[in-house]
């Protein structure tokens, strides 16, 4: 567990840390990180995982940091709560994604079994309140339901024409593009596929020299996979796996981004000696290689 929160947190409800090498944030448990840059500032979400012990994913808020340097961390009174979301009957805060756009910031998250939910601030730090007030999408939304928790894990993109597109999903990706407004679902809802596609969890989608990426959590214990288009729609091409199962954890989930013009690989593990497991995670960073060729090195995950 390490220091109480209560001892470090400041009079303005931010307290700030060190991060001194994975995990980089000790003091609690935290999983399912998303991340997007702004200016110097890498902001980062996380969900929260209790302390050790229990049988279970508990989660029931969400939480910010943000850093210009990824060594100094201040965290923020905490942003968004499951409660929050007042249609929502399973009371998990399970992943989600946060991404700014027209001066607003959209915060995207699973619940376990409710849907997903979109939730808006005027500051990337929040708070958040619910944008909608009900579900934005539901597992009857996903034609191929089939348990309570297929309708997960949104990853958002915006892409260089403007449009946005959400992808989620457990056991199928699923994907569909939103409005402008970024709070409404523009279409149909569509699934990847492609051979080599097998799908647990997690998907994120980014872009780099005109490619497309889409990682996601196959088996289970989670590795992390990847493939590649040209088109966000696909077809995709599999190309391999991209992290191993992270130390102590059964579920694996990514977030990948540029930073300072350096790729970075965040994803979680269980691997905080006290306490840390499959339902007590942990968030870490490590480096991201591209070759020559766009495809990507295999992440090398570290301690230091
Ligand atoms: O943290 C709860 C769930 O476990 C997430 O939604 C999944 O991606 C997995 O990490």
């Amino acid at each position: 567990g390490g220091v109480p929160q209560s001892l470090l947190t400041s009079k303005d409800g931010t307290f700030q840390f060190k991060a001194e090498g994975n995990p980089i944030i000790k003091h609690k448990f935290t999983a399912d990180p998303a991340a997007f840059v702004e200016k110097d500032t890498l902001w980062l979400f996380t969900g929260h995982d209790f302390e050790g012990g229990q049988k279970g994913y508990k989660l029931k808020d969400w939480l910010v940091f943000s850093t210009t340097d990824l060594k100094n961390w201040t965290e923020y009174p905490v942003p968004l709560k499951i409660e929050d979301f007042k249609w929502d009957k399973t009371n998990d805060a399970y992943a989600g994604q946060t991404i700014k756009r027209n001066g607003k910031y959209y915060w995207y998250i699973s619940t376990n079994g409710s849907g997903i939910g979109v939730a808006v601030s005027d500051k990337p730090q929040g708070p958040y309140k619910d944008a909608i007030g009900k579900p934005l999408l539901t597992n009857a939304d996903c034609f191929a339901s089939t348990h309570s928790w297929t309708c997960i894990d949104p990853s958002v993109f915006i892409d260089d024409d403007g449009q946005a597109w959400l992808f989620w999903g457990n056991g199928v990706c699923y994907y569909a593009k939103l409005k402008e407004n970024m709070i409404e679902i523009d279409g149909p809802v569509k699934k990847i596929d492609f051979e080599g596609l097998q799908f647990t969890e997690a998907p994120w989608v980014h872009k780099k020299n005109g490619k497309y990426y889409l990682s996601y959590a196959t088996g289970f214990p989670e590795k992390i996979a990847y493939a590649m288009a040209d088109n966000i729609e696909g077809p995709y091409e599999y190309k391999g796996i991209l992290n191993e199962i992270a130390g102590n954890s059964n579920t694996n989930h990514q977030a990948i981004l540029e930073f300072k013009g350096k790729p970075y690989f965040i994803y979680h593990n269980g691997a905080i000696k006290t306490n840390g497991s499959s339902y007590s995670r942990s968030v870490c960073i490590d480096k991201l290689e591209y070759n020559n060729d766009g495809t990507i090195k295999r992440i090398v995950m570290t301690t230091e």
